[in-house]
């Protein structure tokens, strides 16, 4: 693994020539590369708080795998949870090629002092949030992070081409979900109405920001660490999330969402910018809870990692031993 040793020396050996212009090529960088460190930190920010989102978005969706309402759809449920661990796991494990460990990292969520995605801290009251997370939720995701396969840093662009492939199941699990839902009886149509009405609106703030606001755009865009901005991300969801509703026969609520022939788009109304900020600062309605059980988890984990650190001690011991 390149540790921060061998990121100085390569620094301090290449000088950042080569970094722009690797930029201007619109190639990849890589771990042993020279980088600023303005790009290095900013990217343990932003991958370090993917990989949490993935590890805190377990829980949501963890909430209904013991009420699913079939066998069918709890295995399914169960491979989209765990797959959600693994992509955490890539996400870390590209963020340890810049210099910082999975246990810093971790422990910064636990102290608040990494973010993960504002859509995780709100609840998944019916069985109908289950598919307007895959299908809103995954498929918000899915439009940032296919942009995010042309992002400047080898390893976080390797992480997204293998993330997206999964993540497109995770989507269309979710609108098979509500697809049954809304050709079944009133009542349940009425749930997956009731449910895209509470993640509608949260969907629209996971892409952060509007770009007058964003702090880190204009450098990131720069950096090619984004490809394309919060609001032009936003606006591709929009346009291609409108017409799914109708196959659906639901209706997104949003008064002032309409087709404008000028500009090629759907227009929509303003985002509640005031309660996506107060998410931010850890008053969302689950922002203690995931959390708190976040911590738990890794508390009671811990037996896990000593024995797994032990065992690996062991045959590497084993392993000299016969060599
Ligand atoms: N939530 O200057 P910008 C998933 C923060 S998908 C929380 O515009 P930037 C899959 C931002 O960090 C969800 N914080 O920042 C799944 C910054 O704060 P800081 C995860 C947000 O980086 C599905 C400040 O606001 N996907 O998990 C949010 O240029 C189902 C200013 O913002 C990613 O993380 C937000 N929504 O653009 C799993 C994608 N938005 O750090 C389970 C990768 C902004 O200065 C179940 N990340 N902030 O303290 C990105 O593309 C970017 O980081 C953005 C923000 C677009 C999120």
């Amino acid at each position: 693994m390149t540790t921060l040793d061998d990121h100085a020396t390569a620094s301090s050996k290449d000088g950042l020539a080569h970094f722009d212009a690797t930029i201007a090529a619109g190639e990849k960088i890589e771990p042993r590369d020279a980088m600023p460190e303005g790009y290095r930190k900013t990217l343990i920010r932003q991958i370090a708080q993917h990989a949490h989102s993935e590890i805190i978005g377990m829980q949501p969706e963890g909430n209904w795998l013991t009420r699913a309402p079939s066998l069918e759809r709890k295995s399914i449920l169960l491979a989209k949870v765990q797959d959600e661990d693994g992509h955490g796991l890539y996400l870390y494990a590209a963020a340890e090629t810049l210099g910082m460990s999975r246990d810093e990292m971790l422990d910064l969520l636990h102290a608040g002092k990494q973010k993960y995605s504002s859509i995780f801290n709100y609840p998944t009251l019916t069985w109908a949030d289950c598919g307007t997370i895959g299908w809103l939720v995954d498929g918000a995701a899915i439009v940032n992070q296919v942009s995010l396969c042309r992002t400047s840093y080898g390893p976080y662009a390797r992480a997204m081409i293998r993330i997206c492939k999964e993540e497109s199941f995770h989507q269309r699990q979710g609108y098979s979900i509500l697809l049954a839902l809304v050709n079944g009886t009133p009542e349940q149509k009425a749930m997956a109405q009731e449910s895209v009405n509470r993640w509608w609106w949260p969907s629209l703030m996971m892409f952060g920001p509007s770009d007058s606001e964003s702090a880190h755009g204009e450098q990131n865009m720069a950096w090619g660490i984004k490809v394309a901005s919060n609001d032009d991300l936003r606006q591709k969801f929009v346009d291609m999330t409108v017409p799914q509703a109708d196959v659906l026969g639901l209706t997104l609520p949003d008064p002032d969402l309409k087709w404008n022939a000028e500009r090629g788009h759907y227009d929509f109304g303003e985002i509640d910018w005031t309660e996506f900020k107060r998410i931010l600062s850890g008053d969302g309605p689950c922002n203690a809870e995931r959390i708190a059980n976040r911590k738990g988890a890794h508390d009671e984990g811990l037996w896990v990692r000593e024995a797994a650190t032990a065992y690996a001690a062991k045959q590497s011991a084993r392993l000299e031993a016969s060599a």
